[in-house]
């Protein structure tokens, strides 16, 4: 294996480089290249001045995350990488960090320990280790209140997003900005400061504030964090750390930061979210459509039915710069998807994500029409009209004939055939399902379905244009509401016999919500409209088996007119701000009905509603796993933390099931099958693994192997 860290020289300036493709990440390899480079600086009485820089397409992304779970796993001793960022600020010479793409994690944190940064304009910046439910382990919570002051530390590492070089420049953590060649402009800025005394940052105190200041600062901090990152104990952990650095002095506030990270990297909820971090990378490894596949470019797209998806999509392809053409049947409805994406992007405004300038370039790249002339062009066309078998299937019959060949026909039907469709086509390898969810231009998943016949090109194409356009993709197979809404469909049935046996609605959605999941599984059927679940419900009776257990309280309410938010009124009453309350109609009527039906009444625990809510997902998932419907295991909680409002820290519902141990998980669900029938038959992946004391991640592996 080649060296991953080099040193070469610029007449008296040595250059230090690190090449550890595909990121730079900081591995054990790369941690005593460092420290060695910086030994031969130290050397060589030649040598004025030292700059760092990575090769390839970014500076350093972290810490191999990798390493991490080798740790956590007993597979691999606790690293400590401070002692080789103290050698970096005690060399000899200036050095020099020359950032281009991200410096993140400990990329950031080693920057710091450099003595100046430089870096590209277009670079970013961040201590992103609470998304991976860390803090900054390398001395980042010490060092950036130093460089940046308290307010500033603390915003970066706890909401973790990276800021740009712009910003970073002036928050001071940046020095200078190099417009053209980086690694010249950080060689000839090396030479100015060589010979001058290196600024440490672990000297500089000047911005670490008062204590007055700082508790106000921490207070609200803190406050924010209990808010906007319910149930996430690293980003108070990130909070904690900073705080020490204002109050003892720095190397007793390195050793009280490794403390606290250690207590973090070895949490449940840790681990949950580094298998988040690579489950939503390995959805993109597909055993039989390699890395190689050819791709088709994407330069123009064409969407039919201009609702609420339709419009929601075209704003997708628009933020990424990709024009688009809308159809709809009459211009009356044209008219409306128009007006629906002004005023979203008029909210954008109005909230500062975009600026008017930006949003009126958005809209030039947003054309309509009524005619599928239009559409000869076209690379893409997703069809996102009404959920109707027929009417789709017609629609791709046109779409074969209007479009040019090679041209990828999409339908975002959330549950129909897709070969069904695929079959009106005389193309049926460039027919695929790409399942945005709604709203789409918020939602980051894509399901996208493969039928019998979609071509591996069709699906290399869409996983990567899902990236370009900031989606992540996973993909399915064909199968009535594919995997997610599969899935959810009893998840929700659950949460309702939980009502019909003595819930009241919020007891049920609270259950749920204080577990994490994003909203309650009663608010979503209101969300999503009583009216269109209850039109499911009738289009799967067939699908139920004799003597099956069916609910009956929602469809009651959507026989009386609730509807849920679109009048106002389904399981909760609405106000015009569409905020929620509790209707003791709703309450009333649903005890009433119960009892009529015969439902033996009692009270349900939060533990009860969670398990029986959150084990039909998990025995849906092993369902379709055993099916072949998804790849992995990680699939599926990649599909359920980015489009249902999962917990990410819980790391999606099969991790979820392997962390509560699949022994436990099947005891519970034969029980509930004992007390509910035949809804709850054990799926025989989950028994089978039970049995053998194994996990679905044990599957995935095994699955991923098998398939490649
Ligand atoms: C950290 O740094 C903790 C510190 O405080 C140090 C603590 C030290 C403590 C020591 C004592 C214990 N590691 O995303 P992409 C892989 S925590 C390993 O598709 P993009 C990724 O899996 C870290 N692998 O690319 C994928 O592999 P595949 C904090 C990493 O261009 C490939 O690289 N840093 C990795 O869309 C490409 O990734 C972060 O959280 C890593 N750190 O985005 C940043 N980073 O090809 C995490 C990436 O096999 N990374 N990989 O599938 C990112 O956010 C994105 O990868 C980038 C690039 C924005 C960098
Ligand atoms: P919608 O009722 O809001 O919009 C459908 C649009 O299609 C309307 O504007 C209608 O005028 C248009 N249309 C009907 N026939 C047409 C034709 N022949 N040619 C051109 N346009 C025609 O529906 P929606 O909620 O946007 O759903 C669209 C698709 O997306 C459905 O397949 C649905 O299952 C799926 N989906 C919806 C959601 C959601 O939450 N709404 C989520 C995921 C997937």
């Amino acid at each position: 294996m080649n060296d991953p860290v080099r040193v070469s020289k610029d007449k008296d300036v040595a250059i230090i480089t690190i090449d550890n493709p595909p990121v730079n990440a900081i591995s054990p390899a790369v941690q005593d290249g460092i420290g060695r480079a910086i030994e031969q600086v130290n050397a060589d009485a030649s040598v004025k001045a030292a700059v760092l820089i990575g090769a390839g397409r970014t500076f350093i992304a972290g810490a191999d995350i990798n390493e991490f779970v080798k740790m956590t796993s007993g597979k691999a001793p606790r690293t400590n990488f401070l002692p080789t960022l103290l050698q970096i600020e005690d060399c000899r010479v200036p050095v020099v960090v020359a950032i281009h793409g991200n410096a993140l994690g400990g990329g950031l944190e080693l920057a710091q320990a450099c003595h100046y940064r430089v870096a590209k304009p277009d670079a970013r910046v961040g201590q992103p280790e609470v998304n991976l439910g860390i803090i900054p382990g390398a001395g980042g919570t010490q060092r950036l209140p130093r460089l940046a002051g308290v307010a500033k530390a603390v915003e970066m590492c706890t909401t973790g997003k990276p800021i740009s070089a712009i910003d970073a420049l002036q928050a001071g953590i940046l020095d200078k900005l190099i417009e053209g060649d980086l690694l010249e402009g950080a060689v000839a800025f090396a030479r100015e400061v060589a010979g001058q005394p290196a600024p440490k940052t672990r000297e500089r105190n000047a911005k670490l504030g008062n204590a007055a200041e700082n508790a106000a600062t921490f207070a609200a901090a803190r406050e924010t964090v209990r808010k906007k990152q319910r149930g996430l104990p690293a980003p108070l952990a990130a909070i904690d750390a900073i705080e020490v650095a204002t109050k003892l002095p720095f190397e007793k506030g390195c050793e009280e930061e490794a403390r606290i990270f250690d207590q973090c990297l070895y949490s449940e909820q840790s681990k949950a979210l580094i298998h988040v971090f690579f489950a939503e990378r390995e959805v993109a490894k597909i055993p039989d459509v390699p890395k190689e596949t050819p791709v088709l470019p994407v330069n123009s797209v064409a969407i039919v039915g201009a609702g609420t998806m339709g419009s929601a999509i075209a704003m997708v392809f628009a933020n990424a710069g990709i024009p688009v053409t809308l159809k709809d049947s009459d211009q009356a409805a044209l008219d409306r998807g128009l007006a629906n994406i002004q005023k979203n992007y008029a909210i954008s405004v109005q909230r500062g994500r975009f600026t008017q300038e930006s949003v009126n370039e958005r809209l030039k790249l947003i054309a309509t029409t009524l005619r599928y002339e239009s559409f000869a062009d076209a690379d893409l066309v997703i069809e996102a009209v009404f959920e109707n078998i027929a009417l789709k299937k017609e629609i791709f019959a046109e779409l074969n004939s209007a479009c040019k060949p090679g041209a990828i026909l999409a339908s975002n039907t959330s549950t129909l055939d897709l070969d069904e469709i695929a079959a009106t086509t005389t193309r049926p390898e460039s027919v695929i399902g790409t399942h945005f969810f709604s709203p789409a231009n918020v939602m980051r998943l894509l399901e996208l379905v493969r039928g019998k016949r979609t071509g591996k090109e069709a699906i290399a194409t869409c996983m990567q244009l899902a990236k370009k356009i900031g989606k992540v993709a996973v993909l399915v197979r064909n199968g009535w509401g594919f995997a997610g809404n599969r899935m959810f469909m009893p998840y929700l049935t659950e949460a309702q016999f939980l009502v019909e046996e003595g819930a009241s609605p919020e007891e049920v959605d609270k259950a749920l919500t204080a577990w994490g999941m994003a909203m309650g599984p009663l608010a979503v059927s209101d969300l999503g409209g009583l009216d269109v679940a209850y039109r499911v419900r009738q289009e799967r009776r067939h699908a139920l088996k004799p003597g099956e257990r069916e609910t009956f309280v929602e469809s009651k309410l959507c026989e009386m007119g609730r509807l849920g938010q679109k009048n106002g009124m389904g399981w909760y009453k609405y106000d015009e701000d569409r905020r929620a309350s509790v209707d003791p109609e709703v309450t009333a009527l649903v005890r009433k009905w119960s009892i009529e039906a015969g439902v033996p009444q009692r009270k349900v625990s939060a533990d009860e509603i969670v398990d029986r809510c959150v084990y039909r997902l998990v025995n849906e998932g092993a369902q379709i796993l055993d099916d072949g419907v998804a790849l992995r295991a990680g699939d599926l909680d990649t599909i359920y933390v980015n489009g249902y409002g999962f917990p990410a820290f819980r790391g999606g519902p099969m991790w979820y099931a392997d962390a509560v141990g699949l022994k436990k998980v099947s005891e519970r669900v034969n029980e509930f099958h004992r007390q509910h029938g035949a809804i709850w038959r054990p799926a025989p992946l989950l028994e089978e693994l039970a049995k053998l004391g194994r996990t679905f991640a044990d599957f995935q592996r095994e699955a991923a192997h098998a398939g490649s």
